[in-house]
């Protein structure tokens, strides 16, 4: 473990508002961006109570106040629009807390720049990397369909934008063609065929966009990270106990939370598997989550947005893809990595995820 993460980890632990003093810490999690700390915390008398501290990874998020402005404001709305509706499915409803610090603030910045966060650590459900029962599947399209349901009334425009153009899949792209004109590690002679990949289905990148900028798709509250594991599902239950990882809740297109989840709910291996002859697209899984999230969202939605909705697995699919295989051209700047050529891996997933959604075009169209 790095004593010198660990130490800066310790110094920004002890500046929170916690019940007691903090016992243990340990890096905990399979998040790509930020760095997350489990922590025991000494409450009273014979009592240990668990808070998760994050150290935000300010090169992804250039502005942490907005950020956490954001996350709180959403938190509060969220504990206030559960209040009314009890636990779903019988699952026991959490709520995702910032914990301030000793200041009151709702972060911390440390002399040498590093952002920390806290959150009170949610008990009883867990993060799960890939769908291999069904009840994760649907488990997780109440949950994130739950979630738009409950921020349909809150003022989307009061959200700061915490990435820019962060599902703009046209600008994704164009930022793919600049790395690989840049070609920084060449890298680019080795991945010709994710690169002819992306680039045969170039003309769907502006697809949605061009539906949102023409006013025929709205701009909701979004949650834009709805993989599997950032929704705690209880083990035993296998209902969801909490929606997590809300740095990317801005308005956005329901397409982007409906597509990211296909990318890991419908697939039938893990997000960097490296034998592509196990990454399948599973059309039963696609169908459940397909239901299970409109059963919490359909209200709401239009009748284009509905119809839409393929486009949306498709394209997400399609950007996380080339989001990888930028970052491998670039050298591995972005998303966290854990071998050598783990990104490329990635993409070939993803892209392999998409072949199959474009073979079972039809029947996707259908439902
Ligand atoms: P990243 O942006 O790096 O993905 P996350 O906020 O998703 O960061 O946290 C990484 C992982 O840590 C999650 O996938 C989850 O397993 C765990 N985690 C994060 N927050 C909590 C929490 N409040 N309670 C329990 N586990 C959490
Ligand atoms: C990142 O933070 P995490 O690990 O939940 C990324 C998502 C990608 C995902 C791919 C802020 O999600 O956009 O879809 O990796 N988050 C950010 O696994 O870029
Ligand atoms: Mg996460």
């Amino acid at each position: 473990m790095d004593t010198q993460a660990l130490s800066t980890a310790g110094q920004a632990a002890a500046l929170f508002d916690f019940p007691g003093p903090v016992t243990a810490m340990e890096p905990y999690g399979e998040g790509h961006i930020n760095d997350t700390y489990r922590l025991g915390v000494r409450a009273g008398e014979g009592e240990t109570r668990r808070f998760i501290l994050q150290r935000l990874n300010t090169q992804v998020f250039k502005d942490p106040k907005g950020l956490m402005d954001n996350v709180t404001a959403v938190t509060r709305y969220l504990e206030k629009a559960m209040g009314g509706e009890g636990a779903p499915h019988g699952g026991q409803a959490e709520i995702l807390r910032v914990i301030p610090t000793k200041a009151g603030e709702n972060h911390l910045t440390l002399p040498n720049g590093e952002v920390w966060r806290a959150y009170n650590f949610i008990e009883g459900g867990v993060s799960f990397q890939t769908a291999d029962d069904p009840r994760l599947i649907a488990a997780s399209a109440h949950a994130f369909g739950r979630f738009a349901r409950l921020l349909d009334g809150f003022p989307a425009e009061s959200l700061h934008e915490t990435i820019p153009k962060f599902h703009d899949t046209r600008s994704r792209l164009a930022d793919f063609e600049k790395a690989l004109a840049a070609d920084c590690h060449g890298r680019a002679a080795a991945c010709r065929p994710e690169i002819e990949f992306v680039q045969a289905h170039a003309q769907d990148c502006a697809m949605l966009m061009n539906l949102l900028e023409a006013g025929e798709l709205p701009a909701r509250v979004t949650h834009n990270d709805t993989k599997l594991n950032n929704v705690l599902i209880n083990p035993e239950t296998m209902h969801g106990v909490c929606v997590i990882d809300l740095d990317t809740v801005m308005p956005g297109l329901i397409h982007n939370d409906f597509g990211d989840a296909i990318r890991t709910c419908a697939s039938t291996a893990a997000e960097d598997e490296q034998d592509l002859n196990k990454v399948r697209f599973d059309f039963e899984k696609y169908r459940l989550y397909a239901e299970s999230y409109l059963a919490e969202v359909g209200g709401i939605l239009r009748p284009k947005e509905r119809e839409m909705l393929p486009w949306g697995a498709r394209l997400m699919t399609l950007e996380c893809g080339m989001r990888f295989l930028t970052d491998h051209l670039q050298g591995d700047v972005y998303f966290k990595i854990h071998r050598p050529g783990h990104n490329l891996d990635r993409a070939r997933t993803q892209f392999r995820l998409v072949t199959g959604m474009v073979d079972a075009w039809a029947e996707l169209c259908r439902l």
